[in-house]
């Protein structure tokens, strides 16, 4: 019964809770734009998937970090009529249903799906008799929106990792990169691919605009050959594309940052996630008085006002800082 490909996923005992959850928590991001609440059932949700046994009641699931009484109410409807109200309702509103699809589309956010509903346009079909309603990159998502709705396995992305690290080592064998995201907690497939790069004598301060312009041109030149087959966008030290293992293949979302050297370990752990993992991780570090995000971890001084960046030569450094024990990236699904 349990597909049980890699320890990364691990089985999840309350499976139809989180699925429940995780429904309602889109519906926050997308339809109703309520950020908190969203986070609220996706911390509830990772809080359940964590949780060893199976809960059988709402109050048992409220003495959980995260679950409060509305959410425990919900789980006692779901455990007594196996399903809920609030979902049913959803499911018959046609324009939040339609909103939710629109965002499957990558570079359409909620308030674009909103606008685009409210003129009418509804499904996939209408976006692609629409077209001069898109940006570019709303454009490359409806064209690929098939595509980008696949799972990348993850032998796929270790191919196109070779092939990253044979491109990059041909401009500087001095450049490293690490694919962040889902495949770094070890996850048997991803979403996309988030490739982090940086190089020894990238610096914060010094001509970092410079080295990356000319950089990030040069590597994406090189992956037009036989790796990218479209620009979402590219600038200074972000790259948003569209790649394809081969021919073949089908396209995959893939984005590049360049780093500076001294802030690589902690963009590695930010882009490595869990979101949530993330979340809880800031909480402690603002505990032990740091305050921790993609570029550095620094000192909280008493007046609130953030010090100077700490030295980091590895992630396992943040951590210790922050007094945390280390958790190894197949330890951050949460
Ligand atoms: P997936 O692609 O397989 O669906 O999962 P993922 O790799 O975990 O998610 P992602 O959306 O690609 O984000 C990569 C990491 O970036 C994520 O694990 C943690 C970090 N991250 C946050 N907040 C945000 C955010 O608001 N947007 C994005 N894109 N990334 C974020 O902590
Ligand atoms: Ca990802
Ligand atoms: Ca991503």
């Amino acid at each position: 019964m349990s597909k049980r490909k890699n320890p990364a996923d691990t089985y999840n005992k309350n499976a139809n809770f989180c699925d429940f959850l995780m429904e309602l928590a889109d519906y926050e991001k997308n339809v109703s734009r309520n950020i908190h609440k969203y986070n609220a059932y996706r911390k509830a949700a990772s809080v359940l998937a964590a949780h060893p046994k199976k809960i059988e009641s709402g109050d048992e699931a409220k003495k959980l970090n995260g679950i409060g009484e509305k959410i425990a109410k919900k789980i006692d409807e779901f455990i007594q009529t196996g399903k809920l109200r609030k979902l049913e309702n959803i499911h018959q509103d046609t324009d939040a249903q339609a909103i939710s699809l629109l965002t499957r589309v990558s570079g359409i956010g909620p308030v674009k799906a909103a606008e685009l509903v409210r003129n009418g346009i509804k499904t996939i079909e209408d976006l692609r008799n629409n077209e001069n309603k898109l940006n570019h990159h709303q454009l490359i998502g409806l064209k690929y929106f098939e595509d980008f709705e696949r799972k990348i396995p993850r032998s796929e992305i270790q191919e196109i990792e070779t092939m990253l690290q044979k491109k990059i080592a041909k401009i500087d064998c001095n450049y490293t990169i690490t694919i962040c995201g889902s495949y770094r907690r070890g996850k048997s497939e991803s979403g996309d691919i988030d490739a982090l790069v940086t190089h020894p004598t990238l610096k914060v301060s010094e001509g970092k605009k410079k080295h990356s312009e000319v950089f990030l041109k040069t590597l994406v030149d090189e992956l037009k050959i036989d790796l990218v087959v479209d620009v979402i966008s590219i600038g200074d030290t972000k790259f948003m594309g569209v790649c394809r293992a081969s021919s073949e293949s089908t396209a995959r979302r893939l984005d590049i940052r360049l780093v500076p050297h001294e802030q690589y370990y902690c963009a590695v752990l930010y882009f490595t996630g869990s979101d949530v993992f993330n979340k809880t991780m800031r909480a402690h570090a603002l505990e032990k008085g740091f305050t921790l995000n993609e570029y550095s971890l620094r000192p909280v001084g008493i007046t609130g006002v953030p010090g100077e960046p700490v030295p980091i030569s590895s992630e396992e450094d943040i951590f210790d800082y922050i007094d945390y024990p280390f958790k190894k990236p197949e330890e951050r699904n949460m």
